[in-house]
């Protein structure tokens, strides 16, 4: 069921549990401010989820709110992600959804990287 990004921060959905250690993860990198892990249900051979450590709902949210750093992190992380992934190597898409009508599930952000084949004009 997707979300709606306004709604206020739940400190119960999986990614927060995820960032608390309650759920594993299959971590690609880690910094201060964020986490980069593999989703799940891969739709390409690369698909990586990087997300923030704060709790930010959506894109919108967590550049009204997070710090300069934080937004530094995540984007550098992101960049990062994609290089050492093997992505960068062929192209590859950021995608991420905020709210209901996108489609977001999980309401933490987070930014999917695909990669690994060709993309097609829009995937997910
Ligand atoms: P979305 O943009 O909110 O629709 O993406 C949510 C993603 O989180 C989706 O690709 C799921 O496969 C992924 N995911 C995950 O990696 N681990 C989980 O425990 C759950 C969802 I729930």
């Amino acid at each position: 069921m997707p979300i709606d990004a306004k709604q206020p921060y739940d400190d119960q959905n999986i990614f927060a549990k995820i960032l608390r250690g309650e759920i594993p993860n299959k971590t690609v990198m880690e910094t201060e401010h964020s986490l980069a892990f593999h989703d799940i249900n891969p739709l390409a051979p690369i698909h990586v989820l990087v997300i923030p450590k704060g709790p930010y709902v959506s894109w919108d949210d967590f550049t009204a709110k997070a710090s300069d750093p934080e937004i530094a992190d995540f984007v550098r992380t992101v960049g990062e992600v994609a290089r050492m992934t093997g992505a960068d190597a062929q192209g590859y898409r950021i995608l991420s959804n905020s709210g209901k009508r996108s489609g977001q599930e999980v309401p933490h952000l987070h930014f999917h990287v695909f990669g690994g084949q060709p993309l097609g004009p829009m995937l997910a």
